[in-house]
């Protein structure tokens, strides 16, 4: 057996460029780069380690670890899970600031490589700068924090245990069904210590990613199920899209014309036009969908987790008769809704059941009714796209404007704030990965840092990321990584002075947006945002802070200036950032669907009453669907 010596930072970066997925006869290389900051915890040990070898894997230097975290994530999302970037931090603050990306990372089911520093294994220097000290556990670290948001977790205490680390940590990153946030966190002392390496550790691996089929009698009795179903809809979850199934997909509901509605990760399963492309579904959903779901007999749900976004809090699949088929890489998520499991590869499942309901499909009359339920949606979307509100526009008329201002292959980024929800009714998807809205997550601060790792795996697109202000303000330091790395984004920040989102949502619980609305404090308060106590805006310019950080600033005061700056934004080579203010209380209606938010059970406010009876009606249409 030959060897190679090499600190065991080494032998993990040259690991790392080792490995290789495959899936459908194409080898994709898994990690194509490592982001960093370095501290003490890294510097001497992964650090010196990446500085060897450049050509063997390319460090970007973020601003911010739970950015990094961030922009792989959204890079593997792009790049359907069949590649990411490593990430690695020093000790302390900087890996702790991982945390909420590694959470975003494993809710959305998508793979990432933590590679904090880690206290001295040891432990003789205790406690060393940045040490958190538990007084009753002495193997534990900050790092610890991230077990239960990691699919796999592990702390590499000598060199030579880094070789059964790295293999289970890739079996998780690559399995489609396991795959999340993985972390191997390095204490700085054994980072730089040498062992004596197998060489076939550091050959070349390929991971297959197959294409797992459920049992024939599960297919059989699902195709037994959907043939006698009258009034069948498909619910489109992420799944669809990683699996790469758009096309099976479309093509099922050409033959058999069973509906389709899709959840914010499978935006983009059907294009906007398709017949039988009902769009969005569940408490952001739109008409068409809606209204289909809650008549629906039988939901087959392709790749979908069922978040209450999907299901309105279990509110909208009202038919008493209604039964679920969950066809699901992830046996978790395949039982949920007490649905008949069919736990497989959505493209290769979907092509099995469309096999097993050969010459079956709906009724004209139930083809034709969601033919005309997506026409009269469509037509809501471009009424709301050109409102013609003023003095300031409306967010949809902000949506609208970048949707037919941007390419069908562009993308569009966002997470959090009242967009989202628009953004799913109101986006017009022309192409499968051309709409990227973190929502499992919904991570205020997502939007700059994920739009980076999409513009890094699919560099001949057009990004578009749309973030209100107050996702800008928690994390807006990207753009300055954007402007290093020559990779524009073309960031829409969409100003309403506040959590515009969070203020309706108070405002309908009866809080009257408490503590939602950027105000200069008077009286000791910072008010409400009703709309009745204006109050004094903050001296605060955030297009001059987008410049400061190296953006192309340009400012657009209404719906035409916004279509002059997205059409000068394209012939621009560095990130550009368009401000536009927008009217905090034009929002898009909902469209017969509730969430479940708790309301106060008893309060001195009229309103909060009136809210809890409004909830109690909304709790009384629940369904548990077992
Ligand atoms: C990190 C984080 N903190 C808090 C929240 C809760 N939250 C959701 S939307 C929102 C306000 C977002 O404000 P902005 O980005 O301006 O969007 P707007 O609501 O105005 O559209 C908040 C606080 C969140 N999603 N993420
Ligand atoms: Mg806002």
């Amino acid at each position: 057996m030959t060897t190679v010596r090499l600190t065991m930072a080494q032998a993990l970066v040259r690991f790392l460029a080792a490995q290789f997925v495959e899936r459908d006869g194409i080898e994709h290389r898994f990690f194509e780069g490592c982001f960093g900051i370095f501290g003490h915890g890294n510097l001497t040990g992964v650090g010196q380690a990446l500085s060897e070898v450049p050509e063997l894997m390319t460090y970007y230097q973020a601003r911010n670890e739970q950015a990094m975290v961030h922009t792989a994530a959204g890079f593997a999302r792009q790049r359907n899970r069949l590649a990411t970037l490593a990430c690695t931090t020093s000790i302390g603050p900087g890996a702790t600031n991982m945390l909420t990306g590694a959470a975003a990372a494993t809710v959305n089911r998508l793979p990432v490589l933590l590679l904090p520093g880690d206290t001295f294994a040891s432990r003789q220097p205790d406690p060393v700068l940045q040490q958190l000290e538990v007084f009753s556990r002495g193997e534990m670290s900050v790092n610890d924090c991230f077990q239960p948001v990691c699919k796999y977790w592990d702390r590499i205490q000598r060199p030579e245990q880094l070789v059964p680390a790295a293999l289970a940590a890739l079996r998780v990153l690559t399995n489609q069904a396991e795959t999340g946030a993985v972390m191997l966190a390095l204490p700085q002392d054994v980072q730089v210590e040498a062992y004596d390496y197998p060489s076939e550790f550091l050959a070349r691996r390929v991971w297959p990613i197959g294409r797992p089929l459920p049992p024939p009698d599960a297919l059989d009795r699902a195709a037994a199920l959907i043939r006698q179903a009258h009034r069948p809809m498909i619910v489109a979850g992420g799944g669809v899209i990683y699996s790469e199934a758009t096309a099976a997909l479309q093509a099922l509901v050409k033959r058999t014309g069973i509906p389709v509605g899709e959840t914010q990760a499978g935006k983009g399963s059907m294009p906007f036009d398709h017949p039988g492309a009902l769009g969005a579904v569940g408490v952001t959903g739109n008409l068409a969908a809606n209204r289909t779901a809650a008549a629906a007999d039988l939901v087959i749900g392709i790749g979908t987790r069922y978040s209450d976004f999907t299901t309105g809090s279990k509110t909208i699949f009202q038919n008493d008769a209604v039964r679920f088929i969950n066809l699901n890489v992830v046996d978790f998520d395949a039982h949920k809704l007490g649905g008949l499991a069919l736990v497989g590869d959505a493209r290769a499942t979907i092509e099995a059941l469309a096999e097993r309901l050969s010459g079956w499909a709906v009724d004209a009359d139930y083809r034709k009714l969601s033919e005309q339920l997506r026409v009269e949606w469509d037509r809501e979307v471009s009424r709301l796209y050109h409102l013609g509100h003023g003095p300031l526009p409306a967010q949809s008329e902000v949506i609208g404007a970048v949707n037919e201002l941007s390419n069908p292959s562009d993308v569009l980024v966002c997470a959090a704030g009242s967009m989202p929800g628009d953004l799913h009714k109101l986006w017009r998807t022309r192409d499968a990965k051309g709409y990227h809205v973190e929502y499992g997550y919904s991570t205020m601060g997502y939007e700059i840092a994920g739009g980076l790792g999409v513009k890094l795996a699919d560099p001949g697109r057009e990004v578009y990321v749309m973030v209100g202000d107050g996702s800008y303000l928690m994390m807006a330091q990207e753009i300055v990584t954007s402007i290093q790395e020559g990779l524009k984004l073309t960031v829409v920040l969409v100003d309403n002075e506040g959590f515009a989102s969070i203020g309706a949502l108070s405002r309908s619980k009866g809080s009257a947006g408490f503590g939602t609305r950027y105000r200069q404090r008077t009286d000791g308060s910072l008010g409400d945002d009703s709309g009745q106590h204006d109050g004094l805006s903050l001296p605060v310019d955030l297009a001059l802070n987008a410049q400061g950080l190296g953006a192309h600033v340009i400012r657009a005061a209404n719906v035409d200036e916004l279509r002059d700056a997205l059409v000068a934004a394209r012939t621009i080579d560095r990130t550009v950032v368009v401000y536009v203010r927008t009217d905090r209380y034009e929002s898009v209606p909902g469209y017969e669907s509730w969430w479940q938010v708790p309301v106060a059970e008893v309060s001195g406010s009229g309103d909060v009453e009136a809210a809890r009876l409004e909830h109690e009606r909304g709790l009384a249409r629940r369904r548990w669907q077992l």
